[in-house]
């Protein structure tokens, strides 16, 4: 069935046998020792490629110290910061993995990462302490190691608290630990959280392979046709998330990129640092596209470095990009191309961009299928190949993709059944990860994603799991049933989290905007800040359901389309 599998048009790269330390550390662009890397957009305090690699080697040498042993897990709440790449560098090269928590994250949540991962140290900046003080109540969490801030952090009973600032202070005595060749599809470098298709977050594993290669497909890729990578960014996207681990945490550093790192996203801070690193491309999400179109203080900066502006993580109108387009030529008359890359947390994340060459007439769709990776497309239902070449009416063909390369997680931590729902397995045996996308692909091998079969709602380019909420409003004792599932608007450009409530014969004699308050006030009280209920809370007399019991959302979809249109 060679007919059913797509390819990427361009060439394999040669993938290295390395572990993600040895890849950075071995400097394949020759940056040079003294180009200052990481600056802090506020502050202007920065580290030199030299800096990072020192501080690393000392960071590793202080966990060992510590106790951290190779295959442990290091968990870290902290925000973005010019040190955030140095400790995940840190805890890779004492031989340790790293998770990841969103620094917006609560208790319940941190918790829930960590009795997923089992760690047993957690890096948490000083203004979090409070927040994961309740977390690593019956965790395994044995030692809890603080990024100093500019707060008094809370006494934790048993836990020993060493800070960052002492442990990057010792000799780098000992070795990075280095992952050999037979173990870079085994150990993980990070551990990251998302739902995948369906059900409440789980731990994704990313091998040392997986990343490894997936930063040389992303260059194989993105230089193309002979065309230059960045020399310069500007970060706010949460580094705790696969987007931005994969651009900066390890990305900026491999490819010396000057990169002014934002704690968290400020509109005039991010246009004042493009100003002053200048960076050829910006990173960003389709919200930050809208607002570089509508806010009036983008006049106010310099920004005619930039050249592409690439969206992922949610999807992106042809609209908005040639809006801001329009705008880039308007103040500067440069030519700006504004384009999208596909992937998820499950696939390290690259899986399909723009190539360099096909900017001019591919900048729409979400670009090709990245180097080393294979594509087929499936009907979600029957699970059997469809054949996507254009129909005698001239339409493409739509189908879930499947993909398989060397940067596709082998599964999630401790998680045999989701794992195994992940995959499919083929007539020959061969394993395709299943997206969750629906999709077409032209001709010449470009995609465009059109819908979204998981449960996933992605507010922002973040992930809202619409069964986690499901499970905090359960809690409730106003609630007897309920369903969420989101409305995209426009105008925001993102989709917004809604739930669909069916309230206990008590509370369905309350004042129903007085039940509304309190259910918000409820999930606020649980869940980060870019999970809330945004997209607004509906009373309703049943949720529906399939005979099974499984909740329709695509039913709850249509009411939410229907209540728009009426
Ligand atoms: C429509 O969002 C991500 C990964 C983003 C990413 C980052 C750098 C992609 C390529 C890249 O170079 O991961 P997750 O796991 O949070 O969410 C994955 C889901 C996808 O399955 C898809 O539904 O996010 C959605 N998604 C997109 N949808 C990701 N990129 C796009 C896109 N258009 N461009």
């Amino acid at each position: 069935m060679s007919s059913a599998i797509h390819r990427s048009p361009l060439p394999d790269v040669a993938l290295l046998d390395l572990d993600l330390i040895s890849y950075l550390f071995s400097n394949p662009y020759n940056v040079s020792r003294d180009r200052t890397i990481f600056i802090d957009a506020v502050s202007g305090r920065s580290h030199t490629y030299d800096d990072v690699l020192q501080r690393t080697r000392s960071l590793a040498s202080g966990l060992r110290q510590l106790g951290v042993q190779t295959g442990d897990t290091v968990a870290m709440m902290c925000p973005n910061s010019i040190d955030y790449p140095i400790i995940c560098y840190g805890i890779i090269g004492a031989g340790a993995t790293v998770s990841p928590s969103n620094a917006t994250y609560t208790s319940e949540e941190v918790h829930h990462q960590l009795q997923t991962t089992g760690a047993k140290y957690l890096i948490v900046h000083s203004s979090l302490a409070q927040t994961v003080k309740d977390a690593v109540k019956g965790t395994a969490v044995q030692k809890v190691i603080l990024q100093t801030g500019n707060d008094n952090p809370p006494a934790m009973d048993g836990v020993m608290m060493p800070t960052i600032e002492d442990l990057m202070a010792q000799k780098p005595t000992k070795d990075l630990v280095i992952t050999p060749s037979a173990l870079l599809d085994e150990r993980s470098a990070f551990i990251c959280f998302s739902s995948g298709t369906t059900g409440p977050a789980k731990g994704v594993i990313t091998t040392h392979r997986n990343i490894v290669a997936n930063l040389q497909q992303w260059d194989a890729h993105s230089t193309h046709g002979g065309a230059k990578l960045p020399t310069a960014s500007v970060a706010f996207l949460p580094f705790s998330h696969i987007y931005a681990i994969s651009y900066f945490v390890c990305g900026a550093f491999l490819r010396g990129m000057k990169t002014a790192v934002m704690a968290s996203f400020d509109l005039d801070v991010f246009l004042n640092s493009i100003q002053t690193v200048q960076p050829e491309e910006l990173a960003v999400v389709p919200p930050i596209v809208l607002l570089l179109v509508k806010d009036p203080r983008v006049e106010k900066y310099d920004l005619s470095s930039v050249r592409t502006i690439l969206s992922a993580a949610a999807p992106l109108s042809k609209e908005l990009a040639e809006a801001l387009e329009g705008r880039f030529r308007k103040l500067y008359g440069t030519t700006v191309y504004c384009h999208q890359s596909y992937g998820l947390t499950e696939t390290s994340p690259l899986v399909s961009r723009v190539s360099p060459e096909r900017m001019v007439d591919k900048r729409h769709t979400v670009g090709c299928i990245t180097p080393n990776m294979q594509f087929r497309f499936i009907d979600s239902e029957t699970m059997q190949d469809v054949d996507m070449t254009i129909q005698d009416n001239g339409q493409l063909p739509l189908a879930e993709i499947l993909c398989r390369g060397p940067n596709v997680t082998k599964g999630y931590l401790g998680n045999e059944s989701a794992t195994k729902d992940l995959f499919h397995v083929d007539s020959n045996g061969d394993k395709w990860m299943r997206t969750g996308d629906i999709a077409t692909i032209d001709q010449d091998g470009y995609i465009t994603i059109h819908d979204r079969i998981k449960e996933l709602i992605k507010y922002k380019g973040h992930q809202v799991i619409p069964s986690e909420l499901e499970g905090k409003l359960l809690e409730h004792s106003d609630v007897d049933d309920c369903g969420v599932t989101s409305q995209y608007i426009e105008d925001q450009a993102t989709e917004l989290p809604v739930a669909f409530v069916v309230l206990t014969a008590e509370a369905r004699s309350q004042p129903q905007n007085a039940v509304a308050m309190n259910l918000n006030q409820w999930i606020n009280e649980r869940v980060a800040h870019h999970k809330r209920l945004r997209g607004g809370i509906r009373f309703i007399d049943a949720i529906p359901k399939s005979p099974s019991g499984k909740i329709l959302r695509r039913k709850l979809k249509e009411l939410v389309t229907r209540d728009r249109g009426a």
